[in-house]
């Protein structure tokens, strides 16, 4: 479970009820009363209300966005170095979320992409993940109509950008192979929420103890409908994959635009 997450009927709560009782104790650790509990239902209604607003942007340009998460250095810049330089990067928007430092930015920006700056640390507290306001403010930077794309790069975390809807049409995830197979089990909040798995690093799989296999049953336990793909952004392996996804994604959702991107 996240830190605090809806139900399918949209009532949202923490939790301190014993869900994985291994020997009977509570150890979720909250004290959690009324009054929080209005608090966070006020948050996530302002961040769903802004996140349909920001889609309702996208839709209205035609432009597609995908939101990419992962830990830190799972390799999502490197990824979308990788992509971009197979399509045409000039036509992609980056929203780069990062707590401090341009350093991803100027990457990505280097790569041809045009990209929106949010560094969570100026004015928003150093948040952990970014929300649909401040998404909202990034796209306020980027000429929409002269995309077919946007990356929100969200920020490097395994738990809290799962939990904040930006606006975006698809959620993507990476998870690299020095990471551990178990991770889906105990981050299944972010695995579940990610239609698509990036499994990085794999050119590193000889030099680890990495079961793959394991890793793989344990994502489908958490979200069995989730696409696999496995990748290298160092050699490139997987791209291929990779960018036929991104494809399919766009002549769903917006059949428009997609030959200028993928001529
Ligand atoms: N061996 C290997 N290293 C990678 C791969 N992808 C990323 N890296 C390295 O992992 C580190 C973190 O990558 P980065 O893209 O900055 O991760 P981010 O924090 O998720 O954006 C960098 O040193 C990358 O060069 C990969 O496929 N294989
Ligand atoms: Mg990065």
């Amino acid at each position: 479970m996240g830190r605090f997450h809806r139900h399918e009927d949209g009532t949202e709560h923490t939790h301190t009820d014993h869900e994985h009782p291994h020997d009977g104790g509570d150890h979720s650790g909250y004290a959690t009363g009324p009054e929080r509990i209005a608090v966070l239902e006020r948050i996530f209604d302002e961040n769903d209300r802004q996140a349909a607003r920001n889609r309702q942007r996208l839709d209205a340009a035609h432009v597609v966005a995908i939101n990419l998460m992962s830990s830190p250095g799972a390799g999502k810049t490197a990824i979308l170095e990788r992509t971009f330089a197979r399509l045409d990067a000039g036509r992609i928007g980056v929203i780069e979320g990062d707590i401090e430092t341009s350093i991803d930015a100027d990457r990505l920006a280097a790569a041809g992409a045009r990209v929106s700056l949010l560094n969570t640390a100026n004015g928003f507290g150093g948040e952990c993940h970014l929300d649909a306001p401040m998404v909202a403010n990034a796209l306020d930077r980027l000429d929409l109509d002269g995309l077919d794309m946007v990356f929100v790069e969200n920020v490097g975390n395994l738990v809290c950008p799962a939990e904040f809807d930006v606006g975006a049409h698809h959620s993507a995830m990476v998870a690299s192979v020095t990471e551990g197979e178990e991770k889906p089990l105990k981050y299944p909040v972010m695995f579940r929420a990610s239609e698509v798995v990036l499994v990085n690093k794999v050119d590193l799989l000889p030099y680890l103890d990495f079961d793959l296999a394991l890793f793989e049953r344990n994502l489908a336990q958490v979200n069995p409908a989730a696409t696999v793909i496995r990748l290298s952004a160092r050699t490139g392996e997987g791209l291929d994959a990779w960018l036929d996804w991104i494809r399919s994604r766009i002549t769903v959702t917006s059949e428009l635009n997609t030959r200028s991107t993928f001529a």
